[in-house]
C-alpha cells in the first residue's frame, strides 16, 4: 500500500497549476508538509467541508482545475456534497478521497466505512462523469494526468496506508488566505482578485 510521503509527493508535484483545497487532518498536514506550490486553501475546523468550498471555488474560477484533498472520514460525514457537486457538473472540479481507513488526526479509530465503501460508485451514481482509482504511485501519476485533462467534475479514489504518525504542523489559518491570493495572483498575474 501507498505510503503518505509517496502519495502527497506526486499530488503536490502534479497540482502546481491548480488551486488546491484541503480538508482538517491528514489532508492539511501531509499536503502541507509535501511543499506544494500551489494556491492551496488549508482547511481547519469541521470535517466535511473541503469538497464544497472547492465547489465554490470551481464555480468562482471556471478556468483553473480545482483541486479537492478529502478524507475518507470527512467524505463519510459529507455524502450529500456529491449530489450538488454533480448537480452543478464543473468541468473543472477534481475530487480526491485519500483513503487510510482511520480518522487517523482524530485518535486513529477506523473509519466508519473502513474498507467498504466504494468511493467511485458513490460518485458515479450522484452523477459524476468519470471516476478513477489509484493505489501506488505510478497509476497516481496517470490519474492525474486524465483527471487534470478529461472534463469532470471527477472523483479520484486513493488507498494509502494509515500515516502511523501525521507531520504534526499546520499552517496558521490567517496566513492561508494571504499565501493563497498571493500564489494565485503569481498564476495570474492579469486577474483582479478580491
Ligand atoms: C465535525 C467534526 N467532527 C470531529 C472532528 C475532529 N476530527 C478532526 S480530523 C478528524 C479525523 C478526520 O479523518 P479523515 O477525514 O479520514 O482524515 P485523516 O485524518 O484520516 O487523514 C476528526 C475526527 C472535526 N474536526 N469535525
Ligand atoms: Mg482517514
Amino acid at each position: 500500500m501507498m505510503e503518505w510521503k509517496e502519495a502527497f509527493g506526486v499530488l503536490a508535484r502534479r497540482l502546481a497549476d491548480a488551486v488546491v483545497v484541503t480538508g482538517i487532518g491528514g489532508q492539511t498536514q501531509c499536503f502541507f508538509a509535501s511543499q506544494p506550490t500551489s494556491p492551496t486553501m488549508y482547511l481547519a475546523g469541521p470535517m466535511g467541508l473541503a469538497p464544497s468550498v472547492g465547489l465554490g471555488m470551481a464555480l468562482a474560477l471556471p478556468h483553473r482545475r480545482v483541486v479537492v484533498l478529502e478524507g475518507d472520514g470527512a467524505m463519510a460525514m459529507a455524502l450529500g456534497c456529491l449530489t450538488t457537486i454533480a448537480n452543478r457538473q464543473p468541468t473543472n472540479y477534481l475530487l480526491v478521497v485519500v483513503d487510510n481507513g482511520t480518522y487517523e488526526s482524530g485518535g486513529r479509530n477506523p473509519t466508519l466505512n473502513a474498507g467498504r465503501t466504494d468511493f467511485c460508485a458513490l460518485a458515479r451514481a450522484a452523477g459524476f462523469p468519470f471516476t478513477l482509482q489509484a493505489k501506488d504511485a505510478a497509476a497516481l501519476t496517470q490519474a492525474l494526468d486524465r483527471a487534470l485533462a478529461d472534463p469532470g467534475p471527477g472523483l479520484l479514489w486513493v488507498p494509502i496506508a494509515p500515516q502511523g504518525s501525521l507531520p504534526g504542523t499546520s499552517p496558521f489559518p490567517y496566513e492561508v488566505r494571504y499565501e493563497f491570493k498571493a500564489r494565485l495572483k503569481a498564476l495570474e498575474p492579469d486577474r483582479a482578485l478580491p
